[in-house]
C-alpha cells in the first residue's frame, strides 16, 4: 500500500493485512490529503475499534478528481481495446494473488464472515475483471442487436468519458468490480466514491491499479459521506452516473440527474420472494431460503427476505428451518466456521431493530434460534416471522437483515400475486421440482432475476438488475456494456 502517512505496525492477529492510520484521496495516480484537511474515522463493526482514518473528499477534491479523469480519457479511450485488455487482466491477476490480504481487510471494515469475503466476494471480484478484459477488443459486438457479422452496420460502440460510479457498503470490493471492470474495458476512465462505513478496500484497489501500472487518472477514488456523492454526480464534468444504493438516494440522483447529458444506470433495493412449492426438495430449499436470506447478514439488495411457501409444506418446511438455523454460528467473522458476522453499522443495526420491532408490534410471530451476541459490536440474531400477512411493514419494506418474514400460498396464481405485490422488481426464488412451473414463473414474476432451485448465485456473464423502483440498467454480462458505451 502506498498510503499518505506511515504504517502503524500491524497487530498480530490481523498480521495479514497492513493498515495504516490514515489514508488520502487517491486522484491522478497519486494519495493525497482532502484540500479541505476533512478526514473520517472508519471502524471494525465487530469491535468497535477504529480502523483508519480517512480523507474526506469535498468539491474541490471532486474537481480535481474529475479534471484527472478527463485528463485520462483520450489517451486511455485512444488505446487498442487489446491494450485496455492487458490491464484489466493485469488487475484481476493482482486481485488473486493478494486476495488473502483484501478479504481479510473487507471482513474487518464491513463485518461479514471471512468465508464469505475469501470464497464469493474476492473470487467474484477477480473474475468480473477476468470477464471484462475479454470484452475489451470486442466491443463492435457488444451493442445488442448490431454486429459487424449480422449484417447491420454503423460506427463501433464509443465510451461516454468521464464515469462517476457511487456504491454502497454491502459488497465494498465488489460493487466496485462491478462498476469499474465495464467502464475501462469500454474506454471510459472513472471517479468512485464508496461508502462511509466501508472506504478501506476501494483504497486498497487504488493501490492494485498502480501495481498494475494502470495510468494516472484513469481510476481515481474519493472517500467520503452522501455529500461527496451528491457533488460526484451533480459536477458538470461528469459524462456517465452509474449508482448503487438505497431506492431513496437512487430517486434524488435521477432528479440531479434529468435534463443533462449524463447517462444513468442505477441498481436499488429490493424485497425479493423465495416462493417454494410442495414438490420441492425440502432440505435444498432450507439451504437456499438459509443462503438467501442470512448471506451477509440479509444487507444484499436481492436477499430472499419473503419467504412464500406452499400452505401444504409450512410445518415441515418451518421445523427443518428451524433446526438449521440452530446449527448457524454467529460471531466474530474472522472465524472462519462463523456462518453470520456483524451488522455493518450502528446505524443499519437500529433500522433492522426498528422494523424487526414493527413486526411484533403487527401481530407477526417472531423467532430466533438461541445464540449469544458478541457484547461489543453491531449484532442482529438471525431471525424469522411467521404469521405475516402482506399489509405488515416487514412483509413490504426493505429490511436488509437478517429477518426473513413467512407467508403462505395455495395456487401458483397467489404466489405470483404475492410475490409481484412490491414496488420493487430485483429477485426471486423458485423451488419446484417441475421444469414447466419454474418456466411459468419466470414469466410471470416481475423480477430482473428469477432463480430456479438456488438462490444469491452470481456469475460475471449474467446480466444483473431491477424493474420498478429496483431501479434501471443492466451490470454483468453484455449487457453491462451498454451502460458505458454511445451505441
Ligand atoms: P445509500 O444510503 O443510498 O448509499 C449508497 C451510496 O450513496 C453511499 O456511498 C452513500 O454515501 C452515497 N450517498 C448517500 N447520499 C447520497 C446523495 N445524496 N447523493 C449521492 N450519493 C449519496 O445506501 P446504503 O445504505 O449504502 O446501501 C443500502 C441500499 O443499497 C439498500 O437499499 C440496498 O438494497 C441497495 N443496494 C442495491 C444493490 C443493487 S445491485 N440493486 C446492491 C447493493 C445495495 P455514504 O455511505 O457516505 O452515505
Amino acid at each position: 500500500m502506498s498510503p499518505l502517512f506511515e504504517y502503524a505496525p500491524a497487530p498480530e492477529s490481523r498480521a495479514v493485512v497492513d493498515i495504516a492510520p490514515s489514508y488520502g484521496l487517491f486522484v491522478d495516480g497519486e494519495f493525497r490529503e482532502a484540500a479541505g484537511g476533512r478526514v473520517l474515522k472508519t471502524v471494525s463493526p465487530a469491535t468497535e475499534e477504529v480502523l483508519s482514518e480517512v480523507a474526506h473528499a469535498g468539491d474541490e477534491d471532486v474537481d480535481a478528481a474529475v479534471a484527472a479523469a478527463r485528463r485520462a480519457f483520450g489517451p486511455w479511450s485512444a488505446l487498442p481495446g487489446a491494450e485496455r485488455a492487458k490491464y484489466l487482466f493485469r488487475i484481476a491477476r493482482i486481485v488473486q494473488e493478494r486476495s488473502r490480504e483484501l478479504a481479510v481487510l473487507e471482513t474487518l471494515d464491513n463485518g461479514k464472515p471471512i468465508r464469505e469475503t475469501r470464497d464469493a466476494d474476492l473470487p467474484l471480484v477477480a473474475a468480473h475483471f477476468f470477464y471484462y478484459a475479454g470484452w475489451a477488443d470486442k466491443l463492435a459486438h457488444a451493442a445488442l442487436g448490431r454486429s459487424p457479422h449480422n449484417g447491420t452496420s454503423g460506427p463501433d460502440p464509443r465510451p461516454l468519458g468521464v464515469a462517476a460510479q457511487v456504491i454502497p457498503w454491502n459488497f465494498p470490493l465488489l460493487m466496485l468490480a462491478w462498476k469499474i471492470a465495464p467502464a475501462l474495458a469500454c474506454g471510459n476512465t472513472v471517479v468512485l466514491k464508496p461508502a462511509e462505513t466501508t472506504p478501506l478496500s476501494a483504497l486498497f484497489f487504488a493501490d492494485v491499479c498502480r501495481q498494475a501500472g494502470l495510468p494516472p487518472g484513469v481510476v481515481n477514488i474519493l472517500t467520503g459521506d452522501g455529500s461527496t456523492g451528491a457533488a460526484l454526480v451533480a459536477h458538470e464534468g461528469v459524462d456517465k452516473v452509474a449508482f448503487t444504493g438505497s431506492t431513496a438516494v437512487g430517486k434524488q440522483i435521477a432528479r440531479t440527474v434529468a435534463g443533462t447529458r449524463k447517462k444513468l444506470t442505477l441498481e436499488l433495493g429490493g424485497k425479493g420472494a423465495n416462493i417454494v412449492f410442495d414438490d420441492a426438495p425440502i432440505d435444498q430449499a432450507v439451504e437456499g431460503i438459509v443462503n438467501g436470506i442470512y448471506f451477509n447478514q440479509g444487507q444484499v439488495c436481492c436477499a430472499g427476505s419473503r419467504l412464500l411457501v406452499q400452505e401444504s409444506v409450512q410445518d415441515e418446511l418451518l421445523d427443518a428451518l428451524r433446526r438449521r438455523l440452530a446449527t448457524l454460528r454467529v460471531g466474530d467473522p474472522l472465524d472462519k466456521n462463523t456462518d453470520v458476522g456483524a451488522i455493518n453499522s450502528a446505524e443499519q443495526l437500529a433500522r433492522i431493530t426498528e422494523l424487526a420491532d414493527s413486526g411484533e408490534a403487527e401481530g407477526a410471530e417472531r423467532w430466533s434460534p438461541a445464540c449469544e451476541l458478541p457484547e461489543r459490536g453491531y449484532w442482529f440474531a438471525p431471525t424469522v416471522f411467521t404469521n405475516v400477512t402482506q399489509a405488515h411493514r416487514i412483509a413490504r419494506e426493505e429490511i436488509f437483515g437478517p429477518v426473513l418474514s413467512v407467508l403462505t400460498f395455495r395456487t401458483p396464481d397467489e404466489a405470483v400475486a404475492k410475490a409481484n405485490n412490491t414496488p420493487y422488481g430485483l429477485s426471486a426464488g423458485v423451488w419446484t421440482e417441475k421444469g414447466s412451473r419454474i418456466l411459468a414463473m419466470a414469466d410471470r414474476l416481475r423480477a430482473g432475476v428469477v432463480w430456479a432451485n438456488t438462490f444469491n448465485k452470481f456469475d460475471p456473464a449474467s446480466p444483473f438488475g431491477g424493474y420498478r423502483e429496483s431501479g434501471f440498467g443492466r451490470e454483468g454480462g453484455r449487457h453491462g456494456l451498454e451502460a458505458y458505451l454511445d451505441v
